[in-house]
C-alpha cells in the first residue's frame, strides 16, 4: 500500500478546483450570503457553493485540469491498483450492476443508461420520470430490489418540481429489457417524496440502500435550509426507512409523532451522498459538512446527529457552529474531516479481488479528487488511506468480480469517466 497521499502542496493546488457540489443559485436557500472567496481559503470555502461564486483562480485551475495540464503531485504512478478508463457518461451520478453484468448509470439530465461492458455499447431505458436538472438536482440514485431477478423492480431517486419549488422523489418501477441493449420502465409508482418542497437546487441527498431485511433506506438532505434537520414535521435532514413499497414499518422510532415523523430513522443530518451497510448490518453514512466538518456517522435508531445546532465545521458566512463536543446529547461522528473531502458514493467492500481490503469502506471525494479508504473497528472508524485520483469522484461501486468501479463527477470540468480499479500486476 502507498503512504497516505495528502501533501499540503497537493491540497493547496488541487484544492483550488474545490466545490464538492455544484450547488443552487444564490438565494435564501444557500449556505451563505455570497461570501467573498479569497485564494487561500477557497479550497474549503467553495465546498458546496455555486460555480458562479467560484473565484477566477478556481475556474482557471479547473480549466487547466480539464485540459490535462500537469499538476503539482500527479501521484497516479504510485497507486496500488491499475486504473482503466472504460467509457464516459454525461454528468453521471450513480450506477448499479445488473445480475447479467451490465451496468445501469444515471445521468443527471434525466437519462438512465444501460451499458454493456463486454460489447462496449450503451442503450437507454425509457420511461424515466421528468426531473428538475439544475444545481445539484437531476436524476439521482439507481438501485435494484433485493429480489430483482424475480420481480424486476428497480428504484430511482430524482429531483422533481412541485408546489414550493423542488424536492427529491423516489420511484419504483419494473425494468423491462429488450434484445437491442435498451429497455423501458413499466408500472412506475412514486413511493416517497421530500416534504416540504423548497426553492433552490441544493442538498437533495436521495441516496438509496436496501438492508438484509429488505428495508429501503433513503438519505434525505436538508435542502440548504438548516432548520428542517431538527423539525419532525419535515423529512428533510433525515435518514428515512421504509418498506419496499414505500409504506412505513411499524418499528420505526417516531411512529407516534405523525405521518412524516413515522418515516424517520435518524435526524440532524446535513447532506448525505453515501450510505452503506457493513457485514454485521450496521449502517454507515457520510455527510458533507458546511465549511469544514465532513462526517462519517454510524446511523442508530432514533439518534440525533445535531445539525445545524452542532458541526465541527462552521457556516460559510463565518458564523460559528458549536462543535460536537459541546453538546454530548447529539451523536458524535466516527470521523470528521477538515479540510473537507466532499464525500460522495460509498461502498463497504466484501470482494475477493482486493482481499486485503475486505471490510474497508471506500468513499469518493469530490473537492479532494480522491478515493478514501476507511477502516472500521466496531463503532469506530478512521481514514486508512487516500488515493489521489485526480478526478472528482462521485460514485463508488463494487463489481461482480470484485473490481472497484468509480464514476467521475461530470461537473466543474470533469469528464464523467467510468473507471475500473483492479489489483496491480
Ligand atoms: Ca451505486
Ligand atoms: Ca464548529
Amino acid at each position: 500500500m502507498v503512504p497516505y497521499r495528502h501533501s499540503l502542496i497537493f491540497l493547496a493546488t488541487l484544492g483550488l478546483l474545490a466545490g464538492c457540489d455544484n450547488s443552487a443559485t444564490p438565494d435564501k436557500q444557500t449556505d451563505a450570503p455570497t461570501p467573498t472567496v479569497t485564494e487561500s481559503e477557497s479550497n474549503t470555502r467553495a465546498h458546496d457553493q455555486s460555480s458562479a461564486e467560484a473565484s477566477s483562480a478556481e475556474k482557471e485551475s479547473a480549466e487547466q485540469a480539464a485540459a490535462g495540464q500537469p499538476t503539482a503531485d500527479p501521484g497516479t504512478d504510485a497507486l496500488p491498483f491499475s486504473v482503466s478508463e472504460v467509457t464516459q457518461f454525461d454528468s453521471p451520478w450513480a450506477m448499479t450492476f445488473l445480475p447479467d453484468g451490465r451496468l445501469l448509470v444515471t445521468e443527471m439530465a434525466g437519462t438512465l443508461r444501460l451499458h454493456d461492458l463486454a460489447g462496449e455499447r450503451s442503450g437507454t431505458i425509457g420511461g424515466v420520470p421528468e426531473v428538475v436538472h439544475a444545481g445539484q438536482g437531476g436524476l439521482g440514485d439507481v438501485l435494484l430490489h433485493p429480489q430483482f431477478e424475480t420481480n424486476q423492480h428497480i428504484y430511482l431517486s430524482y429531483a422533481e418540481a412541485g408546489d414550493g419549488g423542488a424536492g427529491a422523489a423516489v420511484a419504483r418501477a419494473r425494468l423491462v429489457l429488450d434484445d437491442e441493449g435498451s429497455g423501458k420502465l413499466e408500472d412506475l409508482d412514486v413511493i416517497w417524496r421530500q416534504t416540504p418542497k423548497l426553492s433552490g437546487n441544493g442538498h437533495f441527498g436521495h441516496r438509496l440502500a436496501f438492508d438484509s431485511d429488505g428495508m429501503l433506506w433513503i438519505s434525505s438532505s436538508e435542502r440548504q435550509a438548516f432548520d428542517p434537520s431538527q423539525d419532525m414535521n419535515s423529512n428533510l435532514g433525515k435518514v428515512v426507512r421504509l418498506n419496499d413499497d414505500g409504506s412505513v414499518p411499524e418499528d420505526n422510532p417516531f411512529t407516534d409523532q405523525g405521518e412524516i415523523a413515522a418515516q424517520v430513522w435518524s435526524l440532524g443530518h446535513r447532506n448525505i451522498l453515501g450510505m452503506a451497510f457493513d457485514s454485521s448490518g450496521k449502517l454507515w453514512a457520510h455527510e458533507m459538512g458546511p465549511e469544514g466538518g465532513d462526517e462519517l456517522n454510524l446511523i442508530e435508531k432514533g439518534a440525533n446527529y445535531g445539525y445545524p445546532l452542532v458541526s465541527n465545521g462552521n457556516h460559510y458566512d463565518g458564523t460559528s457552529i458549536p462543535d460536537h463536543d459541546t453538546r454530548p446529547e447529539f451523536k458524535t461522528p466516527a470521523i470528521t474531516w477538515t479540510p473537507v473531502i466532499s464525500p460522495a458514493g460509498f461502498i463497504i467492500y466484501d470482494g475477493e479481488l482486493f482481499a486485503d481490503w475486505q471490510g474497508s469502506g471506500f468513499i469518493g471525494g469530490m473537492s479532494s479528487l480522491s478515493l478514501v479508504r476507511v477502516e472500521f473497528d466496531g463503532e469506530k472508524a478512521h481514514e486508512a488511506e487516500r488515493f489521489d485520483m485526480q478526478k472528482r469522484i462521485r460514485e463508488v461501486e463494487q463489481g461482480p468480480d470484485g473490481a472497484i468501479w468509480l464514476l467521475e463527477d461530470g461537473m466543474r470540468g470533469g469528464d464523467g469517466q467510468l473507471l475500473k480499479l483492479t489489483p496491480s500486476e
